[in-house]
């Protein structure tokens, strides 16, 4: 049975009426990767794996959510309750709490959600439902929340429930995202553009390590501070910088800083000018000189911002000489997930068997692979 289809069975058996249904999408990130946070610059698209919340009001005072991955349910007071990081209804209380604090009345519902985003695979799940419940909510009791303000609240949610002091990048592709095209989005003035992605004969290709660190969350915050501790010295110098993207290589080289977050913020400058590269060499249909760039972010991220991982590395490094291959690089918050390659269409299964056989080899579990087009973004089904 197809997952929709799924959902609105089990919300009928449980809840006993008919839902209204909408999805929220998983996304993938060209490039600019740890930027957003850092008022810069990223190219993301939303994907053709989501997830998907069914809902309708209960006329009571509760949540009741059923999860149909964890098989089980979950039942809150709308008038009182607190985050719980670490469950999966920590991201839909989330949002509730950030509509209720910008004045909604989220009144009593009910709602089953599932999706077909790998979990811990980068491709911003948790980001999904909340954009996911965000709508359905919003569109159940007709709040007429605007989209971007969508994409706040669900940022918001993740920072206050779920712990993660995430840039804005995930949830806005989440919801913004549009068929065939990245978003090239200025994480500052939240100003974008939809930018067509033509790959000709190549695909977009993720390999998925199936590993997590579990020092992900607490390495990504950690990050962020780093990156603070860098335009808090520069400011010292020019009180007008807001963001790293207002420091040059020359400033950056000049200010007193630690060894490590002097690298962290060279990283993040950047790899802002590489989506900027990126952007022209794909607007000129360059691909190779865009490949090169993903590459270049892969060594940015391992070497200098350090929040690669055994595996990923070992994903790039095995393609790096493959020339059916443009570029690889490790993709999203780090320590896990997946890695995006550019591949040339025919060799695709050619790369998914020697890639598996070599992974399996050293690591002693087979990655998996999904090939992603950019999609829209939430949407009513
Ligand atoms: C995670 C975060 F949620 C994003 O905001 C972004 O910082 C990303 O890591 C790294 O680019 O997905």
């Amino acid at each position: 049975m197809q997952l929709q289809e799924q959902i609105l069975d089990t919300f009928k058996t449980t809840f006993g009426k008919d839902p209204l249904i909408v999805y929220s999408p998983g996304r993938i990130n060209l490039i600019g990767e740890h930027t957003d946070y850092n008022g810069g610059f990223v190219l993301p698209a939303a994907i053709d794996k989501k997830m998907i919340v069914a809902i309708a009001e209960n006329q009571t005072t509760f949540g009741k959510i059923y999860s149909l991955d964890f098989k089980e349910e979950y039942v809150f007071d709308l008038s009182s309750f607190s985050p719980k990081p670490g469950h999966w209804a920590t991201y839909i209380m989330g949002v509730v709490a950030q509509l209720q604090q910008a004045g909604y009345q989220v009144k009593g519902f009910d709602m089953v959600f599932g999706g077909d985003i790998p979990v811990g695979a980068g491709l911003s799940s948790s980001a999904a439902l909340e954009c996911a419940v965000g709508f359905a909510l919003s569109t159940l009791f007709d709040f007429q929340i605007p989209k971007t303000s969508l994409v706040h609240y669900a940022q918001k949610a993740e920072h206050t429930f779920a712990g993660v002091m995430c840039g804005i990048m995930d949830q806005f592709a989440s919801v913004m995202g549009k068929k065939d095209h990245a978003i090239r989005l200025d994480c500052r003035s939240l100003d974008f553009e939809y930018f067509p992605i033509a790959l000709g004969d190549y695909k977009l290709l993720l390999i998925d390590t199936k590993v997590k660190h579990s020092l992900a969350d607490s390495a990504y915050n950690t990050r962020r501070n780093e990156c603070e501790a860098g335009v808090h010295a520069a400011q010292k110098i020019n009180p007008e910088i807001k963001d790293l993207r207002d420091v040059s290589l020359e400033l950056l080289a000049q200010l007193e800083l630690e060894d490590k977050v002097r690298m962290r913020c060279k990283y993040i400058i950047e790899e802002n000018q590489r989506v900027i590269d990126s952007c022209i060499a794909l607007e000129n249909g360059n691909l190779v000189r865009f490949g090169q760039k993903v590459y270049e972010s892969h060594y940015g991220l391992s070497n200098e911002f350090e929040v690669s991982c055994e595996e990923l590395d070992f994903l790039v490094d095995y393609v790096r000489d493959e020339s059916a291959i443009l570029g690889a690089r490790m993709m999203g918050g780090g320590f896990g997930g997946c890695t995006i390659n550019i591949v040339h269409q025919e060799e695709v299964e050619k790369i998914k068997q020697s890639v598996g056989e070599a992974y399996e080899a050293k690591f002693g579990r087979l990655p998996e692979f999904y090939l992603v087009s950019p999609e829209e973004g939430s949407g009513v089904l």
